[in-house]
């Protein structure tokens, strides 16, 4: 199961658009009709508009409704953000409403069509396509809190963050301000994308890096694991339920300096708390902001740091690695920056032990012949 693009979701036009494209494009489709005969040429153009403004209406919705992904398709991270986003009941009925508002539509237009046929004067089968023209006008008036629904709807969800869950995914924890951000920028292949999730106005970031064809994904979670448990509502745990099932690794982000403004106290109780409501998900846990422990030695970092910059030159070289004597834990500064290959190496080699173990696990879209019909 691929992850939904939501930034390619389309617009959708308010009814008073619709109706104005719809019935403007049917008068030119009755405006063409060539018959001397003037009950002939009548009975052609009425049917024709009524025709082709069902049509095109119909036609707008059930591409909407195609467009628009599906619930019962997306992975459940993308569900979970749908609910928390704007809500997975409203959405599925909106889109309702579009599949059933276009039915109606065509309908209407054959219902039209037939009641023409019997029609002998000019003068009724205008009556008939101002009647029809009304009932179509009034079904568009019934979707129209849908349609704004769905208007509102793609702002919120063009903004979502997209997880391809094909791949693997790893999950950034830890406390406000302790370089979460910062830690993915350093680690992905160009700029991470910009998102946001439904409860937070902080912005997150979904960056990237490939090794040996696989993409790794490393998510954010400003505003969802970084602060206690109990300030947390029923939407929030079904995202943190959702990161759980697409994640593959969490990276839990100390920040032993304390300039990010949390005590060390609470970020070990934060850790303890991500660690119990991530059961499935192993963690490493990483002291980041190496550059301000005071706890390192100072002529090691400087090896450190300058092995890492050597790395960037010749990418084959030694990777370093540094630990806190406290903590026992991997060391990281996004700044300087160091750790940071030492942090890949880990995750790759984490992810493909968990791979082995599992290798009967093929990818969703892998394609699986199926032997019978040959
Ligand atoms: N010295 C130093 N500062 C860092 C490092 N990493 C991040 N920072 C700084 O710490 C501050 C917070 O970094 P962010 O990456 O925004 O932290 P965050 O965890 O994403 O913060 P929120 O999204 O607000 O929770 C910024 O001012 C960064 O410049 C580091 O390795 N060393
Ligand atoms: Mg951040």
């Amino acid at each position: 199961m691929v992850s939904v693009v939501w930034r390619s979701i389309p617009t959708v036009l308010t009814v008073e658009e619709l109706l104005d494209k719809a019935f403007s494009k049917a008068k030119k489709a009755g405006d063409a009709v060539v018959d001397k005969d003037r009950i002939f040429r009548t009975r052609k153009q009425m049917t024709r508009m009524v025709g082709s403004a069902g049509d095109s209406l119909s036609s707008t919705l059930l591409q909407w409704v195609r467009r628009w992904p599906s619930l019962d398709k997306m992975s459940e991270f993308d569900v979970a953000m749908v609910e928390a986003a704007v809500g997975c009941d409203d959405y599925r009925q909106s889109l309702g409403a579009c599949q059933w508002a276009a039915g109606k539509c065509v309908e209407i237009s054959q219902q039209n069509a037939k009641k023409l046929r019997r029609m002998v004067n000019p003068t009724p089968m205008h009556e008939a396509r101002r009647e029809a023209y009304g009932r179509i006008s009034s079904i568009m008036g019934r979707i129209e809190d849908n349609l704004d629904f769905l208007r509102e709807a793609r702002n919120i969800l063009r903004a979502l963050p997209m997880i391809d869950s094909s791949e693997p995914c790893l999950v950034v924890a830890g406390a406000p301000n302790v370089g979460k951000s910062a830690l993915i920028a350093s680690m992905s292949t160009g700029n991470p994308e910009i998102a946001a999730y439904p409860f937070t106005t902080k912005q997150l970031h979904v960056g990237h890096f490939v090794n040996r064809r696989l993409k790794y994904q490393l998510v954010d979670t400003p505003g969802l694991l970084d602060r206690p448990m109990e300030e947390r509502n029923h939407i929030e745990m079904q995202a943190i339920a959702a990161l759980e099932h697409v994640g593959n690794l969490c990276l839990f982000l100390l920040d032993p300096s304390e300039t990010g403004g949390t005590s060390m106290e609470i970020q070990t109780n934060l850790l303890n708390e991500v660690a119990e409501l991530l059961p499935q998900t192993p963690l490493i846990v990483i002291d980041g902001k190496g550059d301000l422990i005071d706890d390192l030695d100072p002529d090691e970092w400087a090896a450190v740091c300058e092995m890492e910059a050597a790395l960037a030159e010749n990418p084959d070289g030694p990777i370093p690695e540094i630990r806190n004597p406290s903590s026992g834990h991997l060391v990281i500064s996004s700044t300087a920056p160091a750790g940071i290959e030492r942090l890949r190496y880990e995750i790759i080699e984490r992810i493909g032990e968990m791979r082995e173990t599992d290798p009967l696990t093929l990818p969703d879209n892998w394609h699986v012949r199926d032997d019978s019909v040959y």
